[in-house]
């Protein structure tokens, strides 16, 4: 009864999901996420901020470009509204019952395009009253929300790049309601995914001017949305290609580049995707680690890819060993801040039991959590950090600290290479590969 909104229980049979420990066979609890154990002077759900993600959880039906979908929600409904309704009342149910603080949606994932931009403009305000509702009631918050303007036709040459000024219009109505509905319901921060914000051939492209373009939307976005009091970030996420051949926001350093370009470097960061990252021929710490170097984390969608097959196959994160990473950059970056790691992650297709997307996120969440252990040891006994430290030792005095500051010039620097003797040394990447294994063995 404590565990669900609305007056209907949707995941019937399913409690709320306890801590139990490694040693626990159920496999509806967590073996490693205790979210109030401290670590490094915080609970684990204040260093990890987990985000449910509306789409694949509440929207995706098993459907792939070779089939049709597979699963039915338990709050399906043949009357688009009342799904709606139904829907957030099993959203809500759900995140409670997991316990991810935090949720992620696009506006036509919560809510009904309806006919018409007014039926689109007044089922989103109706719904977004009934999220707030359900967010007072649960203490679940709006980690991100985002326009979807990528799937409806219009959009098949893109939004804020398309050629066609209307389209670019009509891309706001979306974005104004989305910022709209994101002051009210308290929103940390916005999500701008560029999915057809890119091209198919250059043969009909003006790319130049598309960039362009798309750096006026933003920019208007961000007046817009400063101008009714949001105070989060602004976040773009890359993505090389898929659905469009080639995307803008290709990767973290081009999305850097693309922010600094125009100006908006005040108001808007990264939001990181595991898949999207190697789909760029990275691995997800690379990227993590361009953004903090830059300081452009904003935030994280927590998924992982299939290293055969290299699509975005947007699995839910198993991988212990590249959590650990990702922690590691993380939490040397200080942690997230106002971002979270949102599960833009969805389950197999033929995963069709309601229990499966409980289990599902119960790995994800378990996954982090031990990369999180790992990785705050790792800092806390500085196992490479020292070893860091002193590889670049020959910057911090003398000469090299003289270069690091920029104070030589190129002739010194040649004349003192002319004298210098070198010694070279490994650099012990199957030592520190052993020892990070020791660290993940325990
Ligand atoms: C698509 C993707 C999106 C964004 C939000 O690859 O990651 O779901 O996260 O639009
Ligand atoms: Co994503």
């Amino acid at each position: 009864m404590d565990y669900f909104v609305g007056d209907k229980e949707y995941f019937k049979g399913i409690g709320k999901i306890k801590f139990e420990g490694k040693e626990s066979k159920n496999p509806l609890a967590f073996k490693v996420y205790d979210a109030k154990k401290k670590i490094a002077g915080k609970t684990m759900e204040e260093h990890l901020r987990f985000a449910t993600a509306y789409w694949h959880s509440f929207c995706a039906d098993g459907a792939d470009p070779f089939g049709s979908s597979t699963m039915v929600h338990p709050f399906h409904n043949s009357d688009p509204m009342k799904q709606a309704m139904a829907k957030a009342d099993a959203a809500f149910e759900f995140f409670t019952k997991l316990g991810t603080p935090y949720y992620c949606f696009h506006d036509i994932d919560v809510s009904v395009e309806g006919k018409s931009v007014s039926e689109y403009e007044s089922n989103f305000k109706k719904i977004t009253e009934i999220l707030l509702e359900r967010q007072k009631e649960t203490g679940v918050k709006l980690l991100w929300n985002t326009a979807n303007v990528f799937t409806h036709p219009r959009y098949m040459h893109g939004a804020a790049t398309n050629p066609d000024f209307s389209v670019v219009a009509r891309a706001a109505v979306q974005v104004k309601a989305c910022l709209d509905a994101n002051v009210r319901l308290g929103g940390e921060n916005y999500v701008f995914w560029g999915g057809r914000e890119g091209y198919m051939t250059l043969l009909n492209t003006d790319m130049k001017r598309e960039r362009e373009n798309l750096a006026t939307f933003l920019t208007m976005a961000r007046d817009y949305g400063r101008s009714i009091g949001f105070k989060g970030n602004f976040l773009i996420e890359p993505k090389p290609m898929e659905p469009t051949k080639h995307q803008y926001d290709y990767d973290a350093a081009t999305t850097i580049a693309f922010i600094r370009e125009f100006g908006l470097e005040d108001d808007f960061k990264c939001n990181i995707e595991a898949n999207h990252a190697t789909l760029a021929g990275h691995t997800f710490e690379h990227d993590l680690q361009v953004c903090s170097d830059n300081g452009m984390l904003g935030s994280v969608d927590a998924n992982q890819g299939d290293a055969q097959n290299g699509w975005d196959t947007d699995e839910f994160p198993t991988n212990v060993y590249e959590t650990t990473l990702a922690m590691l950059v993380i939490m040397r970056a200080g942690g997230l801040g106002h971002g979270g790691l949102n599960f833009d992650a969805k389950r197999r297709r033929g995963s069709i039991d309601n229990e499966d997307l409980f289990l599902s996120h119960i790995g994800g969440m378990d996954s982090f959590a031990f990369g999180l252990e790992v990785a705050s040891k790792i800092i806390e006994e500085r196992v490479l950090d020292d070893f860091i430290t002193e590889r670049y030792a020959s910057f911090d005095s003398g000469l090299g600290k003289k270069f690091s500051q920029g104070a030589m010039d190129l002739c010194a620097l040649a004349e003192h290479g002319r004298t210098v003797s070198i010694i070279e040394k490994s650099g012990k990447q199957e030592k520190l590969q052993n020892l990070l294994n020791s660290y993940i063995l325990g």
